[in-house]
């Protein structure tokens, strides 16, 4: 593997000049050196960060990104009448399509900094509801298109059982999802498998909700091995639902009846009381923040200021990938909390004054935790996952280290994001992946089949 060499880098105490990354077979860093010499190490421009994680995604989704935004017949749309659309759109993907459509998103990701990616799977079986052949067919499409890629992946393969909380029937659109434990356990272990001795993919558990499990069912998954990602409190009807079921919020349920810790990751949790902010900061879990498609779909706003001042840890994801970009998370989700409280610089502190370090750091820290692999930093033994910003690109020129990343969250529409390595190797030069041609092309053609049978 190559040693790479960046003139400015944000190691875990802060930036530093001159900085040597050399990299083992395995594609960890071995060692971090600044004020070192550049001579046969691969040089990155400009200013190299940490690449960042992305801790929600439902690949499929991309493939419906701006395609679900007509006004319905009986006007009144909500996140139920856009579920009802992606129910549809979910009857009519193939393996292959789903795997085109990952492949394309995960291009894009690594294209705009995120180089891991935590894939919350749920589209387990055939339109009908059989099983595939391979149970987990559709799950590995995910890891054999993170592959092709070259992006990480934490594969989340997802429990669904239930319809409503708790133990409601499922409905008809929701077939494609469904297993008992058992099945469950099965998909989970053809994952374990698929991703053994593979050090860019890991494996972890989707207990997808509390309208979805029962509280046995998320006892057993808790019991198992794995990062637990679950959605939790996004919509203030599933609030209301939850309260009439058990007198107790989401999060309050959560926190009270499930072993929540660091390693969970709660998909969402928009509505919270001041009580729960206080409980979910101290559990030491990771509130999984997907600021564009909560604004997409009218979720409402995560209560962030609240949150940081009790110490909570975030990360962001891209979830239904109306936005593909870590810059425009993190743009979002402080500009959200500034017109909501009508101030600024929300996502700062005394020690951290500048949003865009703060928020970047963040996204490191709590991203890395809730996927659950050794990433996150610029520090020997993480992943050699780096991201370098074009310092000429006109958003960013003449700045460096803090204000510079102010500059790259909060300014400008184009894509600083000039190379990226991810597991020591780079995949996107100068802007571009190295394989985006030809992904894009597979991607074209799935959409165009997709969109004439879906009657678009
Ligand atoms: C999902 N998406 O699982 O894709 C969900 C919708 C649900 C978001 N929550 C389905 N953004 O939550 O029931
Ligand atoms: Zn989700």
């Amino acid at each position: 593997m190559p040693s790479f060499f960046a003139a400015e880098a944000l190691l875990p105490g802060g930036w530093a000049r001159d900085v040597r990354i050399a990299v083992d077979e395995a594609g960890r860093i071995a060692s971090v050196r600044p004020g070192a010499a550049p001579e046969g190490a691969e040089r990155l421009p400009g200013l190299v960060l940490p690449g960042i994680p992305n801790l929600h995604s439902h690949a499929f989704q991309r493939a419906m990104a701006g395609g679900a935004e007509r006004r319905s017949p009986a006007g009144q749309d909500s996140f139920w009448t856009w579920r009802e659309t992606m129910y549809r759109f979910v009857a009519l993907l193939t393996p292959e399509e789903v795997e085109a459509v990952a492949a394309q998103l995960y291009v894009e990701l690594l294209e705009w900094g995120f180089t891991a990616v935590c894939e919350f799977h749920y589209l387990h079986h055939q339109p009908d509801g059989t099983p595939y052949a391979d149970p987990a067919e559709m799950a590995l499409r995910h890891l054999q298109a993170a592959r092709a890629a070259g992006i990480g992946i934490t594969l989340l393969p997802c429990l669904y059982r239930h319809g409503g909380i708790f133990g409601k029937e499922p409905a008809p659109g929701q077939r494609r999802f469904l297993n008992d434990l058992d099945g469950f356990a099965r998909i989970v272990e053809r994952c374990r498998e698929a991703a053994a001795g593979d050090a860019q993919a890991a494996i972890g558990l989707a207990p997808h909700s509390l309208r979805a499990v029962t509280p046995a069912m998320l006892a057993a998954v808790a019991a198992m091995d794995g990062p637990i990602h679950i959605h939790a409190a996004e919509q203030a009807r599933e609030v209301e639902e939850c309260l009439a079921a058990t007198h107790a919020r989401p999060v309050e349920w959560l926190l009270d009846n499930a072993p929540v810790d660091g390693r969970w990751c709660l998909i969402h949790a928009t509505h919270m009381d001041a009580q729960e902010i206080e409980d979910l900061a101290a559990s030491g879990a990771v509130a999984g923040l997907c600021p564009s498609t909560e604004a997409s779909l009218g979720d409402g706003v995560f209560p962030l200021r609240d949150y940081l001042a009790q110490g909570g840890r975030f990360g962001v994801g891209t979830d239904s990938h109306v936005g593909t970009s870590p810059r425009d998370e993190l743009r979002q989700l402080e500009t959200s909390q500034r017109l909501a409280l009508r101030e600024r610089a929300v996502a700062t502190s005394e020690a951290l004054p500048h949003p865009g370090r703060l928020l970047v750091e963040a996204a490191l820290a709590g991203g890395a935790q809730a996927a659950g692999r050794p990433l996150g930093a610029i520090a020997p033994g993480m992943r050699c996952d780096l991201v370098a910003l074009d310092p000429e690109h006109p958003a960013l020129v003449g700045r460096g280290g803090d204000a510079l990343l102010d500059a790259w969250v909060f300014s400008g529409q184009g894509n600083p994001v000039q190379e990226v390595v991810c597991g020591g190797r780079r995949v996107v030069a100068a802007g571009r992946h190295a394989r985006r041609e030809e992904v894009a092309a597979a991607f074209r053609r799935t959409m165009r089949g997709l969109l004439a049978r879906a009657g678009a």
